[in-house]
């Protein structure tokens, strides 16, 4: 199977990192987004939204990280689906809270404000009240991940696709220096998350945008 992806996206890396761990073969497919080459025309053909990550498998095409987790999981690694009926819904509804709340409140109006500037036809006055409506929503979302996180994991004691996909989209916080003491059960599953093997060569190009951040900011 085809995956077209950027290392540095963040709805790509719960895919490699699930690949990666779950020990199963993806070709990958460099759609550098920097470059601007998911509004070219050739990759536009493939997913007119023009986003990564997008799985090919044959004639289907499949676009969304979530549905792309479920499939992987369903056809190559089940076990990281969860284990029952009630495990599985908790998957469902964890993945669906990362990639609304958790993504509106702490990447689109906490982190890329921040790290990636002011976007064009918003004024940094805009800027910093999205960041003052955000924080609360941004400690209730850390309050409820630490609960969640008491087993372990997401869904319980044992790793699932909801917890590649919220660890990518909880990290992008390290591009701000977000400081996690707060929720201890989050600082250990991060810990447990980045001494996965996986994570070195899935995430190296993400590091290397926070080391580049950390540096600018000292
Ligand atoms: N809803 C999609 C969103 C995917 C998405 O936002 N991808 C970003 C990278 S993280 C992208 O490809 N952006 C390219 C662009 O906006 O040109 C998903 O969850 O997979």
């Amino acid at each position: 199977m085809k995956l077209y992806y950027d290392p540095i996206s963040t709805t790509s890396r719960p895919v490699t990192f699930f690949a990666a761990e779950a020990g199963f073969a993806l070709q990958l497919e460099l759609v550098d987004l920097l470059a601007g080459e998911t509004r070219g025309p050739a990759f536009l053909a493939v997913n007119p939204m023009g986003h990564v990550p997008v799985l090919v498998d044959g004639d289907f095409v499949l676009t969304e990280a979530t549905a792309i987790l479920r499939y992987l999981a369903r056809r190559l690694a089940p076990d990281f689906l969860g284990r029952d009926d009630q495990e599985q819904a908790r998957v469902d509804e964890a993945m669906s809270w990362a990639s609304t709340d958790v993504r509106i409140w702490l990447d689109v109006f906490s982190v890329y404000p921040m790290a990636l500037g002011v976007p064009a036809g918003l004024s940094a006055a805009s800027i910093a009240e999205m960041q003052q409506v955000a924080a609360p929503a941004v400690r209730r979302i850390m309050t409820v991940l630490d609960d969640r996180l008491r087993n372990g994991f997401i869904a319980g004691g044992s790793i699932t696709i909801a917890d590649f996909l919220a660890f990518s989209y909880i990290t992008l916080a390290e591009l701000i220096i977000f400081d996690f003491a707060d929720w201890p059960n989050i600082v250990a599953w991060l810990r447990r998350m980045k001494a996965m093997p996986g994570y070195g060569s899935t995430y190296a190009a993400f590091l290397g945008l926070v080391s580049a951040k950390v540096s600018q900011g000292s």
